[in-house]
């Protein structure tokens, strides 16, 4: 047993100078006035406590704080070799956890960015330091660009052996730009390329929907019908007979409400849509974005829009959501400008946005390059 004292002028302070260097629980074997001195004498008061308990934690402790900085030191080695290992520099190691962070930052799924990453490192094996930035922002690019399945259709032409219209049905969750997409593609289908253009409203319940297109269709000197469900959405479809290609206009449906994506469904089945592009908005969450590519598998899609790219703060978001849709990505908008705001979907263009501009200055210092040059010599 290790006895140690604790003399004070009051009890309370011997007993808490005890405890303060051996802990709360430490064993008391004395306390009171000091043995052999008067009670005027001071300090007056003393505490014997039992320190052996204390100094088993005491060196346990020391034992546990070893064994951490031993591990600790063990795991910046590992990564001290694999830098050596992969040959990169510590700057180009550093530019290249940068990069994992802004594709994180952009919401791509944890295991594309690591296969990005992967993929980058392997371009800069080998690679000279001075080029490093530029080689790792273009490895980055066209590993993104692969991640985006991407199939844009040919414009529409004029009615020839199909002997009725081409039709386009928009669907998908509300507000996400699908009526101000059909205005964008009729605009351009018209202008452009001088198409006929009709246009079915079949959302002729919602308040202001059909004034929408009628607006829109004055202007471009497009049709518009008006139609309520199925049935009279193939009606209305009949009577634009004599267009190259009609778009017709669905209702937005929440990305919960089965029952309402299922009436969309049958719309989209009863004008026999040629194409049907369920529109995704940059500007939603990963999770509603992933629920929608699989509610809205109901109305078999044939390709993606991807809207509000203009408005999104993680595009990565999209990559997974049309991956998970299972068709490829056929339009961008990036504006709620008519007809302007619209680009033909291009995977690279979409993954120089999630990579973001490549290094105007080269982020590594003369210091660094020639530390980096050093290595590999
Ligand atoms: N920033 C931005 N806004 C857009 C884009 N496309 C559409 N919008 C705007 O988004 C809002 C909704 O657009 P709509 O085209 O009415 O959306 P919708 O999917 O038809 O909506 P519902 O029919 O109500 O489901 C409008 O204010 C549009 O101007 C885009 O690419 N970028
Ligand atoms: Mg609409």
């Amino acid at each position: 047993m290790t006895r140690v004292r604790y003399i004070a002028d009051t009890l309370a302070e011997a007993i808490s100078a005890a405890r303060r260097a051996h802990g709360m629980e430490v064993p008391v074997l004395q306390a009171g006035p000091r043995r052999g001195v008067g009670l005027r004498a001071r300090p007056a008061f003393e505490v014997v406590v039992d320190a052996s308990g204390s100094s088993v934690r005491a060196r346990r402790a020391a034992r546990e704080a070893l064994a951490r900085a031993v591990v600790a030191a063990r795991l910046a080695h590992a990564e001290a070799e694999a830098v050596v290992r992969s040959q990169l520099g510590p700057a180009t190691s550093a530019a290249v956890a940068r990069l994992g962070a802004r594709l994180r930052a952009q919401a791509l799924a944890p295991e594309l960015v690591q296969w990005v990453i992967a993929r980058v490192e392997d371009r800069l094996d080998g690679a000279r330091a001075e080029e490093a930035a530029a080689l790792m922002h273009a490895a980055a690019v066209q590993a993104v660009g692969e991640l985006l399945p991407v199939d844009v259709p040919v414009d529409p032409a004029p009615v020839g052996s199909l002997g009725r219209p081409w039709v386009v049905a928009l669907a998908g969750p509300t507000g996400v730009g699908k009526t101000t997409t059909l205005a964008k593609l009729a605009a351009s289908w018209r202008v452009d390329r001088r198409l006929r253009v009709g246009i079915v409203a079949a959302d002729a319940f919602r308040v202001g929907a059909v004034e929408q297109l009628r607006t829109y269709g004055s202007i471009i000197d497009a049709p518009v019908q008006a139609a309520h469900g199925p049935a009279s959405a193939a009606e209305a479809l009949a009577r634009l007979a004599d267009c190259d290609v009609v778009l017709v206009d669905t209702p937005g449906r929440g990305h919960r409400d089965a029952l309402r994506i299922g009436e969309v469904a049958e719309t989209v089945r009863a004008v026999r849509a040629d194409e049907s592009l369920l529109v995704l908005p940059g500007s939603a969450s990963a999770g509603m974005l992933s629920e929608s590519a699989d509610a809205f598998r109901a109305v078999a899609p044939t390709r993606v829009v991807l809207s509000k790219l203009d408005e999104s703060e993680g595009l990565g978001a999209l990559v997974s959501a049309v991956r998970r849709s299972d068709r490829p990505a056929a339009w961008f908008t990036t504006g709620q400008g008519v007809p302007d705001d619209l680009e033909r979907a291009d995977a690279r263009t979409f993954a120089e946005r999630l990579v973001g501009p490549p290094p105007s200055v080269t982020p590594m210092t003369a210091t660094d390059a020639s530390m980096e040059a050093g290595r590999r010599g």
